[in-house]
């Protein structure tokens, strides 16, 4: 089988997703970078890749590219089983990824860069406007996913009993990306308790943006 080449950017959210399911499945892959700020995900040669122009994409073969950080987390769950990120029954499976899409649905598509770039651009935001925005929509539903960690009694030492799951994988790369806009996690100690539960994980050190090849 040929290399898996991960099509990313260091500071990007979805590609943190990406890096920390492939590192728990210790899959080996080669690293593509893409400057996010310089438009690199725009250019001819990565829309041939996604026309969406987002990254990330998971190269599997010379022809067959993945894209979606969700879809390609699945893909890997059902390639390489070994550490499973979902679940067996269905029912715990529809949990974890009810979680993952609060994060992946109701957070990240407000907040990602070519909304705040479009809210700067065509609606005159200045930076506290646009920060304001984004603490908006990640608090609102972070608010919530901390009631469900404290409620629900499927959580244990991660979101979803206690091994690392995809809904673990997408909370801990917003937690990561809320600290640019000074998100901190003193009103969400559950989400706190996880999230420290995954960073003693090398597999999800390993993702973290300061650690990728074109961090800056
Ligand atoms: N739903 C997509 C979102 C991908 C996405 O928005 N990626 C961002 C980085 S986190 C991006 O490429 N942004 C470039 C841009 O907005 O131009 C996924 O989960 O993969």
């Amino acid at each position: 089988m040929s290399k898996l080449i991960l099509h990313n950017y260091f500071r990007s959210s979805t590609s943190f997703r990406v890096r920390a399911a492939l590192n728990l499945k210790c899959l080996d892959y080669q690293y593509v970078a893409y400057h996010l700020g310089k438009k690199q995900q725009r250019a001819d040669a990565y829309l041939r890749l996604n026309p969406q122009g987002l990254v990330p994409a998971l190269e599997i073969s010379s022809k067959k590219v993945v894209t979606q950080s969700l879809a390609i987390i699945e893909y890997l769950d059902e390639v390489y089983p070994q550490v499973p990120l979902l679940p067996k029954a269905p029912l715990e499976r529809a949990r974890v990824r009810s979680i993952a899409m609060m994060v992946a649905c109701d957070i990240h598509p407000l907040n990602n860069l070519r909304v705040l770039e479009h809210l700067r651009a065509e609606h005159g935001a200045d930076d506290d406007a646009v920060a304001s925005w984004f603490r908006h929509w990640a608090t609102e539903t972070f608010i919530a996913i901390e009631t469900r960690l404290v409620c629900e009694s499927e959580t244990g030492q991660y979101c979803h009993g206690d091994s690392p799951s995809l809904a673990d994988i997408c909370l801990v790369a917003q937690v990561v990306n809320n600290k640019r806009f000074d998100i901190g996690l003193d009103p969400y100690p559950a989400i706190a308790r996880i999230y420290d539960r995954c960073m003693s994980s090398a597999a999800f050190v390993a993702a973290m943006p300061a650690n990728q090849p074109d961090t800056e």
